[in-house]
């Protein structure tokens, strides 16, 4: 009876151990994906969709305004033709990217009613 019951143990433990290894697991790989999604847009950006930014040339940089003046080509998910105009830009960080004429790959959005750089690539 005893030994049963040291056996009934241990597989439990064995059990417990090893779903507690799969649930590890499953959230080291949770993890990594959460942490991927952040600075995986960038990397996403990058490659995945080079084909649905924008192209553009950068006019000017205001970066106490965290502005962006773009020469752009058309912007087909603004329904845009090509025209100069000035963006928002998601982040500032951004604006230490690029300098004027740098000829720029990027996506706008709409955010808060504005015009807003989301992603941004500069092309060399
Ligand atoms: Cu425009």
């Amino acid at each position: 009876m005893k030994k049963i019951q040291k056996v009934a143990v241990i597989a439990l433990m064995v059990v417990m151990l090893g779903s507690a290894g799969v649930a590890v697991h499953a959230q080291g790989t949770k993890g990594v994906e959460g942490t991927n999604s952040s600075s995986d847009k960038t990397m996403a950006t990058a490659s995945a969709s080079t084909e649905s930014m924008s192209e553009g040339e950068v006019k000017k940089v205001d970066a106490s305004g965290g502005k962006l003046t773009i020469k752009h080509g058309p912007l087909a998910n603004l329904d845009m033709g090509a025209m100069t105009m000035v963006f928002r830009v998601k982040d500032p960080e951004m604006l230490t990217q690029v300098k004027e004429g740098d000829k720029i790959k990027f996506i706008a959005e709409k955010v808060n009613g504005a015009l807003t750089v989301t992603t941004l690539q500069v092309l060399k």
